[in-house]
């Protein structure tokens, strides 16, 4: 027999077991919840982390872009004409006494900068011919000087609007790189495509990723004026400077 203290004791024990076993129940939901939580959590931050890797990525691509732009002037003032670009993904560019073509990948190899960019991809190249072939001048003016592929007066053959068949950004540039950015070339928009179907406008506008206006490319070119401030800055006498 037990007495009445002895059977408080008991049920005293039963009922915090079953507030305990209770209480295990609880934990459990109240971990799934913490996991559903956390899983929300964890999917609203990873996407800001996408957005922050992409513009990490098109900052450091947007720094080689400038390096490039630097490396293609540079060229000029060694070569007195611009690279023409690498058809055959060497890295080197293909040329004899012309460019092989005037859009292909950019020289790479050659310049020393810009195999790929942050994704990557190779970047494209266009050059305007009479800038990069090995022909004296342009045929803007009746005496080039020796080993100058371009005159003051010639003129770069390369459009960039700001959407295709839009308003124009720059004109007559002898020379422009693209990289087509994380999404490549997207067919189903027609600003990335009017830079990947290798004739001479291109476009440059601000980046967005909604649907069909799509636009994540970054584009770099040479102005002609700052292209032949540089070359008379550094002593090269044109035909044409009179
Ligand atoms: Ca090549
Ligand atoms: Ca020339
Ligand atoms: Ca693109």
């Amino acid at each position: 027999m037990y007495t009445d203290n002895q059977m408080e004791s008991f049920q005293g024990g039963n009922t915090d077991y079953k507030i305990k076993k209770r209480h295990c129940g609880f934990s459990l939901l109240e971990m799934a919840i913490v996991l559903v939580v956390i899983g929300l959590l964890l999917g609203g931050a990873l996407t800001p982390l996408s957005v922050q890797m992409e513009k990490r990525d098109r900052d450091s691509t947007r720094q080689q872009l400038l390096d490039m732009r630097e490396a293609l002037i540079g060229y000029a003032l060694v070569n007195g004409r611009l690279p023409c670009p690498d058809t055959d993904g060497d890295g080197v560019m293909d040329i004899a006494t012309t460019c092989a073509s005037s859009e292909g990948d950019y020289p790479w190899v050659d310049l020393g900068v810009g195999k790929h960019d942050a994704w990557g991809q190779p970047f494209t190249y266009r050059v305007t011919a009479s800038f990069a072939d090995t022909n004296d001048g342009t045929g803007c003016t009746a005496s080039p000087s020796a080993g100058l592929s371009f005159s003051l007066c010639s003129q770069g053959d390369i459009t960039v609007l700001d959407a295709d068949g839009g308003s124009f950004v720059a004109t007559s540039i002898p020379a422009i790189v693209v990289s087509h950015g994380k999404n490549w070339a997207l067919s189903s928009s027609a600003d990335e495509a009017a830079n990947t179907d290798a004739d001479a406008t291109l476009v440059d506008r601000v980046y967005s990723s909604n649907d069909t206006a799509t636009f994540d490319d970054l584009v770099a070119w040479v102005a002609p004026n700052i292209l032949k401030s540089k070359m008379l800055s550094a002593g090269f006498v044109f035909g044409d400077n009179n």
